[in-house]
Order: C-alpha cells, then sequence, then structure tokens
C-alpha cells in the first residue's frame, strides 16, 4: 500500500492498486526464494573453507600423504559458476581442486576418505587430492598437470554436442595454464566448432609462489578473444559475479 498527497488539497489520498497486496506477496515469496538461494550458496562457501581449515590441519600434522593445494580465498568462484550449473553438466578441476569438486556435488566423507588414502574415497583411496573425480556429479577430474584439464573438458563438450545433449562444461584453470599450448589449441576448436564450454581462468597472480608478472606477457582475456571467443572478466571475490556471468 502506498499514500501520495494530493498537491495543493492538504489531504493524504490513498492510492491503493487494487492488486497491490497480492503483488507484495508475490514480491515476498520471489525475495524468500532468492534469500534462500543466497544463503544456500554462502553455505556451500564456508563448507568449502571448513574443508580446507580441516585439510589444512591433517597435512601440516603429516596425517594425509601427497600434497594438499588449499582453495581456501577462493571459494566465490567454484560455488559461483557450479551453482549455476545442472548436475548433468561437466567441470574439470586443477592441483588446486577440493573446491571445485565440492562446488559440483562431491561428498565431504568420500572426499577425506580419498585424501587419507581410504578405500571409499572417490578413487578407492589410489588418487589423493590431486586425482578426484566423480562421474556422479559431472565431475571430469582434478588433474596435477597445469592446464592438463583443457583437453578432457573441451572433448567433453564436443562429445555433448555431437549426442545433440545440451550439457555445458566449465573447465577451470589457473592463471599459471596460460602458458601451456594445449590451452590455445583447445579454444581454437572450440572456437571454430562452436563447442559448449566455458573457460574459467582464476586468476589469483601467482603461479604458485611466482607473481604472474615473470610469466604472463600482454593481457589476459586477449587470449581468448584472439580466437573469437567472448570472454568477460569478473571479480572472484563476488560469488553474484560468477554466478550470474554464465
Ligand atoms: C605441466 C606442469 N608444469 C609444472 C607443474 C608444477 N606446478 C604445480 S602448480 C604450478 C603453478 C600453477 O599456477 P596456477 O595455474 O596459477 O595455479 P595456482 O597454484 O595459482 O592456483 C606449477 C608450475 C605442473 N604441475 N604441471
Ligand atoms: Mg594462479
Amino acid at each position: 500500500m502506498s499514500q501520495s498527497k494530493a498537491s495543493g488539497s492538504g489531504e493524504f489520498v490513498e492510492a491503493r492498486h487494487p492488486a497491490s497486496d497480492q503483488v507484495s506477496t508475490a514480491g515476498a515469496q520471489l525475495l524468500e526464494t532468492e534469500q534462500v538461494r543466497w544463503l544456500s550458496i554462502y553455505e556451500q562457501m564456508l563448507k568449502i573453507r571448513i574443508f580446507e581449515e580441516h585439510v589444512n590441519q591433517l597435512y601440516t600434522s603429516a596425517k594425509m600423504p601427497g600434497l594438499a593445494h588449499l582453495y581456501i580465498g577462493e571459494e566465490a568462484i567454484a560455488v559461483g559458476v557450479c551453482s549455476a550449473l545442472r548436475r548433468d553438466d561437466y567441470i574439470t578441476s586443477t592441483h588446486r581442486g577440493h573446491g571445485h569438486c565440492l562446488a559440483k556435488g562431491a561428498s565431504v566423507d568420500r572426499m577425506f576418505a580419498e585424501l587419507l588414502g581410504k578405500e571409499a574415497g572417490y578413487c578407492r583411496g589410489k588418487g589423493g587430492s590431486m586425482h578426484i573425480a566423480d562421474q556422479e556429479t559431472g565431475n571430469l577430474g582434478a588433474n596435477a598437470i597445469v592446464g592438463g584439464s583443457a583437453g578432457i573438458a573441451t572433448g567433453a563438450a564436443m562429445s555433448s554436442k555431437m549426442r545433440g545433449s545440451d550439457e555445458v562444461t566449465v573447465c577451470f584453470f589457473g592463471d599459471g595454464a596460460l602458458g601451456q599450448g594445449v590451452l590455445y589449441e583447445v579454444m581454437n576448436m572450440a572456437s571454430l566448432w562452436k563447442l559448449p564450454v566455458i573457460y574459467v581462468c582464476e586468476n589469483n597472480q601467482y603461479n604458485e609462489y611466482t607473481h604472474n608478472s615473470e610469466t604472463t606477457a600482454g593481457e589476459m582475456s586477449a587470449r581468448a578473444k584472439a580466437f573469437g571467443i567472448p570472454t568477460e572478466e569478473v571479480d572472484g571475490q563476488d560469488v553474484r559475479a560468477g554466478h550470474l556471468s554464465r
């Protein structure tokens, strides 16, 4: 309900649209749905943060075999992007992949089992942190090879297109992968053949320990643009930006 003052009359006139109650009820429901959605997105990010804090404890107390590359601080990227995907869409991940796996729907229990080398893990405990794959949630795998998943992602997108499905594949990679030739081979094919693949470069400015000013010449997004691929740069700390840019 809204009220407005009639000009010059000194009295208040109620300007009430007949359906305004219904409109506000629908509006409130929409707001509630939106709140539930963003709250669930926040919970996903928090789950990853807490997961990684536990991994850090296990790793630094030498209870976990192998290596651990933590996704702390980058949660908004995986969650923003994966929350816009369907379960049957695909992702490929990196050496820093726990966040991608969880955001695509992996179970915390089976992830920990994998990290601890247990049979119940996603790869029966044989793969560890950098080799977690889960076909049920469309996760085609983390990958210890920098840039290594670009070919897998592009192949999956080609398969989707050939099967006439509407699945989308997201290829996550770090800014360090911009130095890998395979990325440019597959971007060329993806653009030529109009494949349903999204290349998500997680630019944390470092290639592990080396600042990317020492490794990467020119503009990052210019690379994809050169192949005619539409590009967008978003704030990786803003989960809404990752979610809505699909
Ligand atoms: C082909 C290849 N070369 C080198 C390495 C060693 N290595 C592991 S992580 C890394 C840097 C990766 O940087 P980036 O892709 O930006 O990921 P970030 O660690 O910043 O998330 C390198 C060089 C590797 N795993 N694979
Ligand atoms: Mg990096």
